[in-house]
Parts: structure tokens; sequence; C-alpha cells
């Protein structure tokens, strides 16, 4: 099945799914070994594996980039989150056209202003988009697709800027009878209320993402009650890596020696193993000269 018949499934299938985020064509091979259905490429995590602010300072095609080596490296679907598609609907439709050459099964765009601010800094001075404005761009990115199954999600970032569940439901409707397939609901309470209160009145209309970094103490039930159709694990695996690089790099730094390191990291034999060291002297067996 295509990476993005695969997507659609995950996002319409009647139960709770996962997407687990990965920033790179490492983190998302350990993604999908342990047994994921579908990958998160977030913008937080490859921005900051990129050394730069989650605030479109790499650029698209660096963005692009990334993603290749992250959907070569796996066979699961990626879902990219898309910032607000870098731009107007003409940057958001070229980029649908490129996510399809590269096997990406999937954008989320989000109904902010270019260059984007990540949700959980700033919150309340964050600026929406006009609803027509990012309507036409919904529209533009659904018209340009080729293959039918491509997934666009829309992020309603109201709740996240200060508004009420008024205008999440307006924009939220808004952009379904744009023709999304999906709507992402994002808040940054700790607790689950804002999402509640849009499921209770939502009905169904469309399959319903959340990211539950805020409100993590929620358990995961609630979530299949609710209806909810896709939770997104957002950032683990850049925040795991920042919190072991950190604690091995102060060990060998403070004792000037690897010794101790060695039983706390990845054996060397585990880094070829993901790399498939394996296949290439196989391939070499076969395809260089012999004697
Ligand atoms: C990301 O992972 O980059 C996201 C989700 O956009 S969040 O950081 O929670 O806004
Ligand atoms: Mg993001």
């Amino acid at each position: 099945m295509r990476k993005t018949s695969r997507l659609k499934h995950l996002i319409n299938s009647r139960n709770l799914e996962f997407l687990m985020e990965a920033h790179n064509g490492l983190s998302s091979k350990i993604v999908e070994e342990t047994g994921f259905k579908g990958i998160w490429a977030s913008g937080l995590s490859i921005s900051a594996g990129l050394g730069v602010r989650d605030n479109n300072e790499a650029s698209w095609t660096q963005i692009l980039d990334v993603l290749e080596f992250m959907s070569d490296a796996t066979s699961i679907p990626i879902l990219l989150d898309g910032d607000t598609g870098y731009g107007n609907f003409n940057n958001a439709r070229r980029l649908v056209a490129k996510l399809e050459q590269r096997n990406i099964a999937g954008v989320c765009i989000e109904d902010k202003l270019f260059p984007k601010t990540n949700s959980f800094i700033n919150g309340q001075a964050q600026p929406l988009a006009d609803i027509d404005e990012f309507c036409g761009k919904i529209k533009a990115m659904k018209d340009t697709q080729t293959d039918e199954d491509f997934m666009v999600v829309a992020r309603v970032e109201s709740f996240i800027a200060g508004w009420g569940l008024e205008e999440t439901l307006r924009r939220a409707e808004a952009y379904h009878q744009a023709g999304v397939d999906a709507v992402l609901i994002h808040s940054h309470r700790s607790d689950i209320s804002e999402i509640e209160s849009f499921m209770k009145e939502w009905q169904g209309r469309l399959p319903v993402v959340i990211v539950p970094t805020k409100y993590y103490a929620t358990p995961t039930k609630r979530f299949v009650d609710m209806g909810i159709s896709v939770a997104i694990w957002a950032n683990h695996n850049l925040r795991t890596s920042i919190a072991a690089m950190q604690k091995i790099s102060k060990q060998i730094f403070q004792e000037e020696r690897i010794a101790n390191a060695e039983s706390e990291i990845a054996s060397l034999e585990e880094v070829f193993r993901l790399q498939r060291a394996e296949e290439l002297q196989e391939a070499e067996q076969k395809y260089l000269p012999s004697g």
C-alpha cells in the first residue's frame, strides 16, 4: 500500500492511532522499528536538530532535504509539520508537489502567519491567519495533489492564541468546507478541557488530531473516550537525545576518558545495524570483482 494510503487509513481508522516524532533518518528508523505506524516530522525537532529556531530559519528546501533522508530510511508514512505552508497558497501548493515527489504522505499546516513561532512561545501574542486566505491555501493544496490519498491536515491555533471555543469551531468548520482531510486542534493548557469542549460540539465531522505535549498527564484512555483519531507524541525523540547527549558529553568532558561511557551508549555494532552495513557487504560480494 502507498504511504499516502497508509496515512489516510491511519487518520480515518476507528481506533485512536499514534504518530511519533522523528527529525532525521536515524530517528525515523528507530520510530519504525519500535512499531509505530507513522512519523510526525516535527518542525520544532527538525529545526532544533539543525541548530536553529522554530521560526522558519531553516528554509523549506532544507526541510525537504531532511525529509528525503527520513522517507528513504523508512516504509511507514510521514506527516510533515509544514508550519504555515512557508508562504501563501502558491508556496503551499508547490510544497505539496515537492512532498509528493519525495514520497511524503501528508502535510499539516497551521493558521498562523509566516514566519511562524512555536505555539508554546508567547502564545497570547500570536496573530492568526485570515480564515478566507487560509481556506484558499487549503483548496490550492488539495487541487495540486496528484495522489488522491495525500493528506492535508489543518491545524487550528485559536485556543493557543487566546480565542475560545466559538472561534475554534468557526475555523475548523471553514477548513472542513475548504476540503481538508482532518483538523488538528492545539492547546497549551495542562489539562484537556479545551479539546474536550471542542469534541463535544464537533461531533465527528472530520477526524481530529491532537498534540498532548502540555497535557501529558491526561490518560490516553480519555482521548479514546472522546473520539480522538490521532495523538502525536511531538518532540520526545529530540528531547531524549538532548538529555542523553548532555549527560554523556559532560561525563566525558569531566573524566577526560571514555571508559565509563561505554556501558551507557549504543554499541558500534548497533550503529552499523541501523545503517544496514551488512547489506553493503553482501552487495560488494555480488558486484565487486573477486580476487
Ligand atoms: C512541532 O512538533 O513542531 C509542533 C507541535 O508543531 S508543537 O511544538 O507542540 O507546537
Ligand atoms: Mg511545529
